[in-house]
């Protein structure tokens, strides 16, 4: 047996095991040196395979689904520059906490740093990003090697899943010739009979009466509580458990859409623009909040949190992610919080009235925005409103970074049926939020619509080519308003510097414009057209109603476009939350 015929056995058992521990997708993209890693991927029956031309859409394609699958996923790739490509989505997934198998293939050491073609430094490329690094060698496919590479495989798939999920890093060494002429040999290959994993890994569960007694016991004499929910991922339980448990207490439920928590009774829809109205803000006062998931990424929120050093702030934290950069948690409590809610009610419910206070105030806070909304034709926080009021429940919305993140949290309604909210929050990046989104689509028959801006749909355009290479469905909602108009909320819009002529672009462009706001100039018509998306332009509200709905009917890749204008978009908001304020006032 030659050299190759081992490396395609030992490979052969590495995504088998794969397989047998539970993956069940893997990303590939393009190349020679990786071929056996490919094939041997691409030929497991238990993997389904999902081709990319990009490796960096490869890498936020394969987090998308992890996210939506809340499992593993693989995704190899070629060496050199392929493999630097996957650090974007390496480092979203260590910061997200998303579970991800990073296969680089790579030359053999005889081959490195000498003039070899298509070599740099590979061993340990992603740095602290990666979870685990392990450089997997070159070796024999006897007996003890295969079980050995079976056991690397759990392991890999395990350490990217417990704990503190991330990405994990393995990169195999690969020799020519690097396909083989003949059949490999169904031989033995050390495998456990009747498909069972070579090795289960069990951990004692964080959840169950422990959990449950550990909130208890933090609960002890709190009489006004506040439940903060922000981005939550893993666990499907926890939104009921949290509107259960902030029901029964008669606690206000501050729920980020992307904890998946805006519902019941409890919940306070509009806790972004209520906050901002410093009266209302100052004079809530808890005696204890308790934080889960990540921190919201409303501001004002963040901020009402971080003047509370005096209040008892208690994190459910299963995955050890030390959401506090203001460090006024003076609890972190690493308990499965679907189960610790379940269990736990404090000693006596609060008092009505301070639910009350809050739900009033939420009730007026949603009047004065419809109000504004009403009377603004169609925007881009009608946009978000409308996708709250429309998408089925069991449909997913992933949103961009940038406005479409903040615009969720602040216009999206409570509902007792929320859909899925994903986004790339763990380092708030806007590059490969199509992939991304496709990759979310991949993991099922429910629908996705993907909100997204018009810089970040730019940077992310080739992740488009999922549609036709990979035959996903996606609706995309693009809301184009000529740039990054966060940035026109933040003083950089306002400094005189930055409204100096700048040098590369148009003549009399600003370097605001060209340097910040970046506007494309794209007709994206053009680029559905390019990558195989019907395309649509909505002009008012219900226009926008009747093409999200054909959109979701129709299936396939629809881009329904909804143009804006950075400046009005400002106003806007500042419009809501004058108004808001003086609804909280009256
Ligand atoms: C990879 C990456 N590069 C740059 C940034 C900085 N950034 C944050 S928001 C933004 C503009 C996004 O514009 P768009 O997608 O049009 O959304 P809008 O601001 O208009 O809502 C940029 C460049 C980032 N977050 N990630
Ligand atoms: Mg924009």
């Amino acid at each position: 047996m030659t050299a190759t015929t081992d490396t395609y056995r030992l490979l052969r058992a590495f995504a088998g095991e794969l397989a047998r521990c539970g993956m069940r997708a893997a990303c590939t993209s393009p190349g020679s040196r990786s071929a056996p890693l490919v094939l041997s991927l691409a030929r497991e029956p238990g993997l389904r395979c999902y081709s990319h031309v990009d490796e960096r859409c490869a890498g936020f394609f394969a987090l998308g689904l992890a996210k939506a699958s809340r499992m593993p996923v693989a995704v190899a790739c070629t060496s050199g520059t392929a493999a630097a490509e996957l650090l974007p989505a390496v480092v979203e997934a260590r910061e997200a906490r998303v579970p991800l198998l990073v296969l680089t293939a790579d030359r053999p050491p005889e081959l490195r740093d000498n003039g070899a073609g298509q070599a740099i430094d590979q061993l340990g490329l992603y740095g602290t990003a990666a979870k685990w690094f392990f450089e997997v060698g070159t070796h024999d496919a006897d007996e003890g090697r295969l079980r050995w590479m079976r056991t690397l495989a759990a392991r890999a798939f395990w350490t990217a899943l417990e704990g503190r999920p991330g990405a994990v890093h393995l990169n195999f060494p690969l020799r020519e010739p690097l396909v083989l002429d003949e059949e490999l040999p169904e031989d033995e290959d050390a495998a456990r009979p009747g498909g069972a994993p070579h090795l289960v890994r069990r951990a004692a569960p964080p959840g169950g009466p422990a959990a449950a007694g550990a909130l208890a016991a933090t609960l002890e004499g709190a009489e006004r509580g506040v439940l903060v929910a922000g981005r939550e991922e893993r666990s499907p339980d926890l939104p009921a458990a949290l509107a259960g448990f902030a029901a029964a207490a008669g606690w206000p439920l501050l729920a980020d859409p992307l904890s998946g928590a805006r519902l019941g009774p409890a919940a306070v829809a509009h806790y972004d623009a209520l906050l901002r109205h410093e009266p209302f803000a100052a004079t809530r006062e808890p005696d204890v909040i308790v934080r889960v998931g990540d921190l919201p990424v409303s501001k004002p929120l963040r901020e009402w949190l971080a003047r509370r050093p005096h209040v008892r702030q208690v994190a459910l934290d299963p995955e050890a992610s030390w959401q506090d950069p203001a460090a006024v948690v003076c609890e972190s409590l690493a308990v499965d919080p679907a189960a610790a809610l379940a269990g736990a009610r404090p000693l006596r419910p609060a008092d009505p009235a301070w639910l009350a206070t809050w739900r009033d105030a939420d009730a007026r806070a949603g009047a004065a925005i419809d109000g504004v909304l009403a009377d603004s034709g169609l925007s881009e926080p009608a946009v978000a409103a409308e996708l709250g009021a429309l998408l089925p429940a069991e449909a997913t919305l992933f949103v961009a970074s940038s406005m479409p993140v903040r615009d969720i949290e602040t216009f999206w309604p409570q509902r007792p049926d929320p859909p899925r909210v994903l986004c790339n929050r763990g380092a708030n990046g806007i590059d490969g939020t199509v992939s991304a989104a496709f990759g979310a689509a991949a993991h099922g028959p429910e629908p996705v619509v993907l909100l997204i801006g018009d810089v970040a749909l730019a940077h992310d355009m080739g992740g488009l080519l999922a549609a036709r290479r990979l035959g996903l469905a996606l609706t995309i909602v693009l809301l184009d308003n000529g740039g990054g108009g966060i940035f026109d909320f933040l003083p950089v819009a306002d400094a005189p510097m930055a409204r100096e002529p700048a040098t590369g672009g148009p003549a009399g462009e600003d370097s605001f414009t060209r340097h910040i706001a970046t506007p494309t100039g794209l007709d994206f018509a053009a680029a559905c057209a390019l990558y195989g998306f019907e395309h649509e332009r909505a002009e008012d509200r219900d226009g926008f109603r009747r093409a999200l709905s054909r959109a979701l009917a129709a299936g396939g890749a629809r881009m329904v476009e909804v143009r804006g204008d950075r400046a009005e978009n400002v106003a806007l908001h500042r419009r809501v939350w004058l108004e808001v304020g003086r609804a909280l006032s009256r």
